[in-house]
């Protein structure tokens, strides 16, 4: 397995419209593989491929805790199939705009089609933070930051912040 570099805001991949995976075979299970591993040494409970610069449909999502078994999701073409009419509003990062967090409203569940890493199709209804964290990741195969979810004003405020973040942790 490998450790991936992860693309951070403003790069343009993360605002495309990712690829849907033909095949799954094992050069995407090698794919998923080195991004788990990116995800668990980033300390991240999610990874989109378009953040690692790839742009395809794929995702993967452990939102165990740290006492915990690892449990990992893979999810190839994962597609909302249902939203619930509940909102909900949690607070959310992400490691492609890093040291930053914001409230966002979502759906408080999801049911979700993708294939597994396998390749076989199978149907998750996904509640509290799986939801969120689901949400979250498709969003990123579609181009869209939690951050695109913000008033203008909340994320002008938010990305003033990202600037001075960065100035204190590259220097
Ligand atoms: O690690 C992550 N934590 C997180 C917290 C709240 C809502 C969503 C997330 S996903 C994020 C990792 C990431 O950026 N995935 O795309
Ligand atoms: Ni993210």
């Amino acid at each position: 397995m490998a450790k991936l570099k992860l693309f951070e805001y403003p790069h343009p991949i993360l605002k495309k419209k990712a690829e849907k995976v033909q095949k799954v075979d094992d050069e995407l299970r090698k794919l998923l593989d080195d991004m788990l591993e990116t995800m668990y040494a980033s300390n991240g409970c999610g990874l989109a491929a378009p953040q690692i610069g790839v742009s395809k449909r794929i995702v993967v999502i452990d939102i165990a805790h740290e006492d915990e078994e690892p449990k990992p999701l893979y999810m190839v073409n994962p597609e909302i199939v249902w939203q619930s009419e509940e909102k909900e509003i949690s607070e959310e990062g992400c490691l492609s705009v890093p040291g930053q967090r914001a409230e966002v409203e979502r759906p408080a569940a999801v049911r979700i089609k993708y294939l597994d890493y396998d390749g076989k199709e199978q149907e998750l209804e996904a509640n509290d933070f799986l939801a969120v964290a689901a949400q979250h990741e498709i969003d990123h195969l579609d181009g869209v930051l939690y951050i695109d979810k913000l008033s203008r004003l909340k994320r002008q405020m938010l990305l003033k912040k990202l600037e001075k973040y960065r100035k204190e942790h590259n220097a």
